[in-house]
């Protein structure tokens, strides 16, 4: 559900999303009504953040960042990312950019609908597996044999390895440089590239999800991930049947439909 709330004067609009749909305690609803997002409609990384605060029943105020006019570069939004992208989140005082680094905040400040396992030590070992590099990932046995790693682990390859070769500034480059047929080929490529590893990662630990039955972080980072890429890069998906059954079940659930692109207050239809 969509309230309006006032209009502020670094952008063009904002709204106030409750999602409804999760049964919220009254202590949680009224600490969670601080919360801000700037994000874009398109935005994958910004979607990732969206779906979670659905799924922890976090009611936040909308802030668009019109990526396509470039307001990412105004001096407004540089003062809360000075690396100019969405999302951001801020949450009274505390200001958190970067997608991995909110759902982890989320997750330490509003643990309700838990992202991660509770065991501490499997919670240390997700995070270390954050600074894993992808050729490292996908050729080891040892974390892909760990059940524990890999819930994080999908959330780093997708992160680190995947979404930053696809990104808006850098295609752009690549299509100023080398023309539009290389930047189609360059992230056809990377993130091909990246759902084989995926694949193969996933293949021994999935099930309705990604990692078992319930929603974890990797369906957080996944299910944006495989519906941009499928929209916006003409995959092939045939070829990656786990993550196409899988984006069948995210499909199913209402918080993953109630953070997607074309509900949002900024959505060009
Ligand atoms: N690692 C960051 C990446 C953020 C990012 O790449 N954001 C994109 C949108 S998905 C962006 O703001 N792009 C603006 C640009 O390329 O100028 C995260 O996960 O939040």
């Amino acid at each position: 559900m969509n309230s309006s709330c006032e209009q502020e004067s670094i952008f063009s609009f904002c709204v106030c999303f409750c999602n409804l749909l999760q049964k919220e305690s009254a202590a949680s609803s009224s600490s969670s009504s601080k919360l801000v997002l700037y994000s874009y409609w398109q935005s994958s990384c910004s979607w990732r953040v969206r779906f979670a605060l659905s799924l922890k029943g976090l009611c936040y105020e909308y802030k668009t960042v019109d990526l396509a006019k470039g307001e990412q570069f105004s001096p407004e939004f540089e003062k809360l990312n000075p690396l100019h992208y969405v999302p951001v989140l801020v949450d009274g005082d505390v200001v958190v950019s970067d997608s991995y680094a909110i759902l982890l905040y989320l997750e330490e400040k509003y643990p309700q609908r838990a992202m991660l396992p509770p065991d501490t030590q499997q919670r240390a070992l997700n995070l270390q597996v954050k600074v894993v590099d992808y050729g490292f990932c996908i050729s080891s046995f040892y974390l892909s044999t760990c059940e524990f790693f890999v819930k994080s682990q999908v959330a780093s390859i997708i992160s680190s390895s995947i979404q930053p070769l696809h990104m808006l500034s850098l295609l752009k480059y690549i299509e100023d440089k080398f023309g539009l047929e290389e930047r189609h080929m360059w992230a056809q490529f990377n993130i091909e590239k990246g759902f084989l590893a995926l694949e193969k990662l996933l293949k021994d630990f999935v099930s309705r999800y990604a990692t078992g039955e319930d929603v974890y972080m990797a369906d957080v980072f996944l299910a944006p991930q495989i519906a941009a890429v499928t929209t916006r890069f003409n995959i092939d998906m045939s070829k990656f049947p786990i993550l196409s059954r899988l984006y069948e079940s995210y499909k199913a659930l209402p918080e993953f439909l109630a953070s997607s692109p074309e509900r949002q207050p900024d959505a060009v239809h």
